[in-house]
C-alpha cells in the first residue's frame, strides 16, 4: 500500500487552511467558527468514504467504517482538530487526515474490515482558548466535569459554555465509551530526535507527565516618573526574578525536564505605568512523576519566597496535572512489527508533548506513531515534515490498523 504524495499535500493544505486568522499558520480554537467549519467538513469527507458519522454532545466527531464480521468491535485512530494560536499545519491535523487516508487506502486495497474502523476528530486537546486541556478525549471517557469549565472564559471574556452552545453542543451525560478495542494516534514528533538521529518513524513508548499553572502577582500600579525605585511594587520585576531563578533550576536539573513560561499578561500593560498586576503561565514536564512533583513543589516554594521578599502578593493556580503515561506494550509491539516487516527505519521513544493518547492509554490499549518534525519546530507556522515522511507514517498507521481490524 503506497500513499500518494499529491493526496497528502492536497488534504493537508485543505484542512490547515480552515483557520480563524488571516495571519500565518492555522488558528482553530475550540468552538470557534473555523473549528465548527472543520468538524462539519470532516464529517462530509468521512461520509464520502461511506463512513457512518456522528457528533457526541460536546462536538467530538466519530466516523465509522462498519466492520463486516464484528462491527461492534471498534479499532480507532484520530487526534485533535483544535490548534494553538498561529500553529502549524500538522499538529493534531495529521492524525485526522492521516487516519482518513489510511482508512481510504485500506478500503481500496482490502475492502471492508472485519471489525469497525473509526476515525475520531477530537474536539480539543491544546488548552489554547480556555485553561482546560483534553476536553475532547476526557469527554469520551466521562472524565470531564461540568464544574471544571462552567466558569471559564477566554481572553476576550467569552464563556466556555456560551461558546459551546453557540456551536450547537452542550455537556454530555458523563458516560464513558467502553467499546473501543484499540486506539492508534499518528502525530508529528514536535521535537528533533528523529531528524537528529536520522529515523523516519517514532514508535512511542510513553508520554511525559505535565503540570501547567497560572501565576498571578499583585503589586501596585504607579506613576513611572514620580515613583522612586525603592517605593515600587513592580510585578514585572518580581516575575522576571522568579522566571530567571526557575529556568536556572530547570537547566541544572538536566534532560528530560522542560520548563516554559509561555504567556505573560502585565496590567495595565502601559509604557508609563509600573505594572501593578501580572499574570504568567508555567508549563513543566518530565517522564518521572515523582521527580516532576518534587521539582514543581520546590519551584512553588521559591516563587513564594521571591514574592514575599519584594512585598508582592502571589496566587499560584495549578490547573493541569497529568501523570506520565505508558503506551500499551502489545500495540507498541504491533507497530514495531509493521515497521520491521515494511523495513521502516524506526526508533522507540518517549513523547515530550502531551497527546490525546495519554487520556486513552489507561482505558484502551493505545499506541502512537511519530513522523519527524523538520528542525523539531512545532506550535509555529513553520511546523513541517517532509511529505515523503508523512506518507511513510500514514503507511505505518494503515498497516497497523490492518493488523488490528482485518
Ligand atoms: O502542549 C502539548 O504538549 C501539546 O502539543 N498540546
Ligand atoms: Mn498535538
Ligand atoms: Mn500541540
Amino acid at each position: 500500500m503506497d500513499i500518494e504524495v499529491g493526496e497528502v499535500r492536497q488534504i493537508m493544505d485543505w484542512l490547515s487552511s480552515i483557520s480563524d486568522d488571516t495571519g500565518p499558520g492555522t488558528t482553530r480554537l475550540l468552538y470557534s467558527p473555523s473549528w465548527l467549519k472543520a468538524q462539519q467538513e470532516l464529517k462530509a469527507k468521512f461520509e464520502s468514504l461511506g463512513m457512518e458519522c456522528r457528533f457526541d454532545a460536546v462536538g467530538n466527531l466519530f466516523g465509522t467504517l462498519v466492520g463486516s464480521k464484528s462491527p461492534e468491535r471498534k479499532i480507532a485512530t484520530g487526534s485533535h482538530v483544535d490548534t494553538v494560536v498561529r500553529g502549524g499545519k500538522l499538529d493534531g491535523q495529521l492524525g485526522i487526515f492521516g487516519g482518513y487516508l489510511a482508512v481510504k487506502k485500506l478500503l481500496e486495497t482490502y475492502g471492508r474490515p472485519k471489525k469497525s474502523l473509526e476515525i475520531i476528530s477530537m474536539a480539543e486537546e491544546e488548552g489554547s482558548r480556555f485553561p482546560y486541556v483534553f476536553w475532547g478525549s476526557k469527554n469520551i471517557f466521562g472524565l470531564a466535569k461540568k464544574e471544571d469549565v462552567e466558569a471559564l472564559k477566554d481572553g476576550q471574556g467569552v464563556g466556555f459554555v456560551e461558546a459551546m452552545r453557540n456551536c450547537g453542543f452542550d455537556f454530555g451525560d458523563g458516560r464513558a465509551r467502553t467499546d473501543i478495542e484499540a486506539f492508534v494516534e499518528l502525530h508529528i514528533e514536535q521535537g528533533n530526535f528523529l531528524e537528529e538521529e536520522n529515523y523516519t518513524v517514532g514508535v512511542v513508548s510513553s508520554i511525559v507527565g505535565q503540570k501547567r499553572y497560572n501565576i498571578t502577582l499583585k503589586g501596585e500600579a504607579n506613576h513611572a516618573g514620580t515613583t522612586l525605585m525603592r517605593y515600587r511594587k513592580d510585578t514585572v520585576e518580581c516575575m522576571s526574578r522568579i522566571i530567571t531563578h526557575c529556568l536556572d533550576k530547570a537547566k541544572a536539573a538536566g534532560d528530560p525536564l522542560v520548563l516554559t513560561f509561555g504567556k505573560v499578561v502585565p496590567k495595565p500593560n502601559t509604557v508609563n505605568v509600573v505594572p501593578g498586576e501580572t499574570l504568567f503561565t508555567m508549563d513543566c514536564r518530565h517522564t518521572n512523576a515523582a521527580f516532576l512533583q518534587d521539582f514543581t513543589a520546590l519551584l512553588e516554594a521559591d516563587m513564594r519566597d521571591i514574592a514575599a521578599k519584594g512585598g508582592i502578593g502571589i496566587e499560584i493556580d495549578n490547573w493541569m496535572n497529568e501523570k506520565p503515561v505508558a503506551m500499551d506494550s502489545k500495540i507498541v509491539g504491533f507497530i514495531e512489527c509493521v515497521c520491521q516487516d515494511r523495513k521502516l527505519n524506526y526508533k522507540v521513544m518517549h513523547s515530550g508533548a502531551g497527546h490525546d493518547s495519554q487520556i486513552f492509554a489507561p482505558r484502551v490499549p493505545t499506541g502512537m506513531i511519530f513522523v519527524p518534525s523538520i528542525r523539531g519546530v512545532s506550535h509555529n507556522p513553520a511546523e513541517d515534515t517532509k511529505v515523503e515522511d508523512l506518507c511513510v507514517g500514514i503507511k505505518a498507521l494503515a498497516y497497523t490498523l490492518h493488523e488490528l481490524a482485518y
